[in-house]
């Protein structure tokens, strides 16, 4: 057990940490960076232990995915389970119980009463690859649209429809065909003013679908619910439900890139309930497991079942102890209803930043939903000239006191909250002092 509790006893990061962090330089590639390079040892709840003692207050759960917490007693348990009795088999090869029951709570959990299918995979880039295949194949066609400020993946169909350059695309291409990019509905930047942005950026949208591919060689529209690594924008309310119509009209399949909204994290199973919005076709990953590499693709039966055998698969994807893990994630989730704790973290968190706001002038604006709340950093108000540099200070200025916090946005001024839902409100408390504390020396010296 590790004690709910931040201990600092030495800089971050100490002395071990920088030791591995040399060595990490002489073995792994430039192109893989660490955003806080202290190495963690051990893991709990909200808080992670690394190599010098320093225990840090997790405000990321490795980039949303740890929601029930890291040592959490039902995946050690299920995963140790299900090691001791098999490893891997290859579903495509000798099938086994979990990989089913996992596609069967996915088909109950996702929005939409009728019949779905499932498949699994090991990332949610490969789970968005496999939405792409499923969506071209089914529709027959190829055009796949795809937002300003989206993130799917790195692999090279999904960084075709990752939005930003630097770091993700720089120098990678060229990049598959037949991706378009649309503008995104986001209020704070929506150039007529936000209470004008679900009826303009749908009138665009859909315009420009027309125009430049045509609805009849358009396969899909891809959206993330609440856009992640873009910046936790929030389109505005009834925006996604009127997508969803206008592609059902037209024969295009509606997906949803639950990859990091998904499982709780918005306050619901997933982002698009809110909304009443029921996609054709899910991607999820991340939080599904609790850690362990799993993802997948949940949609219409209809659809799922258009493919041939042995048309999907993939050597390791819904691997028996990854399953295993989803299962206890799951149990978890609807046992200690973390959707709910979820909500519960949006209220102290938003309540925590508007104080911040109402003194910093810099907080452009805060939003999201559930525990995956962010802020926006502007240098003024009126211009909304994006303050990546302050966002970065900021940032250091937490992890120096032993916060770990992440950054978003296109533009680099966005920091984001995404802490285990099983995170107590005093670490939650603890967290936010912190990020006062860190405000005022980034901001007054
Ligand atoms: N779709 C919506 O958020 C992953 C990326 C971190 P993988 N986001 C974190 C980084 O810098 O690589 C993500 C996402 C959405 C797809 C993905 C891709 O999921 O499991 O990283 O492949």
């Amino acid at each position: 057990m590790i004690e709910q509790k931040r201990i600092l006893n030495t800089a971050i990061p100490g002395p071990k940490s920088q030791a591995l962090q040399q060595r990490k330089l002489q073995a792994v590639s430039t192109g893989v960076s660490t955003g806080l390079p202290a190495y963690i040892e051990a893991g709990q709840g909200g808080i992670l232990r690394d190599a010098d003692g320093n225990q840090l207050i997790d405000f990321g759960s490795g980039i949303a995915v740890t929601s029930v917490g890291n040592g959490n007693r039902r995946i050690i348990e299920a995963v140790s389970e299900q090691i001791r009795k098999f490893t891997h088999t290859c579903f495509m090869v000798n099938p086994y119980e979990p990989y089913v029951e996992v596609c069967e709570r996915l088909n109950e959990l996702t929005p939409g009463d009728g019949p779905k299918r499932s498949a699994l995979f090991n990332s949610g880039a490969e789970a968005v690859e496999n939405a792409v295949k499923v969506a071209r194949h089914f529709t027959g066609k190829d055009g796949i649209v795809a937002f300003d400020h989206a993130y799917h993946g790195r692999t090279n169909l999904t960084l075709a429809m990752t939005a930003k350059n630097m770091p993700y695309k720089h120098k990678f291409g060229p990049f598959a065909s037949e991706l378009y990019r649309v503008p995104m509905a986001y209020p704070y930047r929506w150039p007529g003013g936000p209470e004008h942005c679900a009826t303009e950026a749908f009138g665009y949208i859909t315009d420009q679908i027309h125009a430049q591919i045509g609805e009849e060689n358009c396969a899909a529209v891809i959206i993330e619910p609440i856009q992640g690594e873009g910046g936790f924008i929030v389109p505005p309310s009834g925006f996604l439900r009127q997508l969803a119509d206008w592609c059902h009209e037209h024969d295009i399949l509606f997906i949803a890139d639950e990859v990091q909204s998904g499982f709780c994290r918005s306050g619901d199973w997933f982002a698009c309930d809110y909304e009443g919005v029921v996609p054709d076709l899910m991607t999820t990953a991340k939080g599904i497991a609790g850690g362990m590499p799993l993802a997948a693709v949940t949609g219409r039966a209809d659809i799922m079942d258009t493919i041939h055998p042995g048309g999907l698969g993939g050597t390791y994807g819904g691997n028996p102890v990854t399953c295993a893990a989803a299962l206890a994630s799951i149990e978890t989730m609807e046992e200690e209803n973390l959707a709910a704790r979820a909500k519960e973290i949006e209220a102290i968190l938003t309540g925590r930043l508007e104080q911040l706001a109402a003194k910093y002038e810099v907080v452009g604006e805060i939003r999201g939903r559930g525990a995956m709340i962010a802020m926006e950093l502007v240098e003024d108000r009126d211009t909304k000239e994006p303050a990546a540099a302050l966002t970065a200070a900021i940032n250091k200025a937490c992890h120096e006191r032993g916060l770990v916090t992440l950054t978003c946005g296109t533009l680099g001024n966005v920091f984001r909250f995404l802490p285990p839902l099983v995170i107590g409100d005093d670490l939650l408390h603890e967290g936010l002092d912190i990020l006062e504390e860190a405000f005022a020396v980034s901001l007054e010296g």
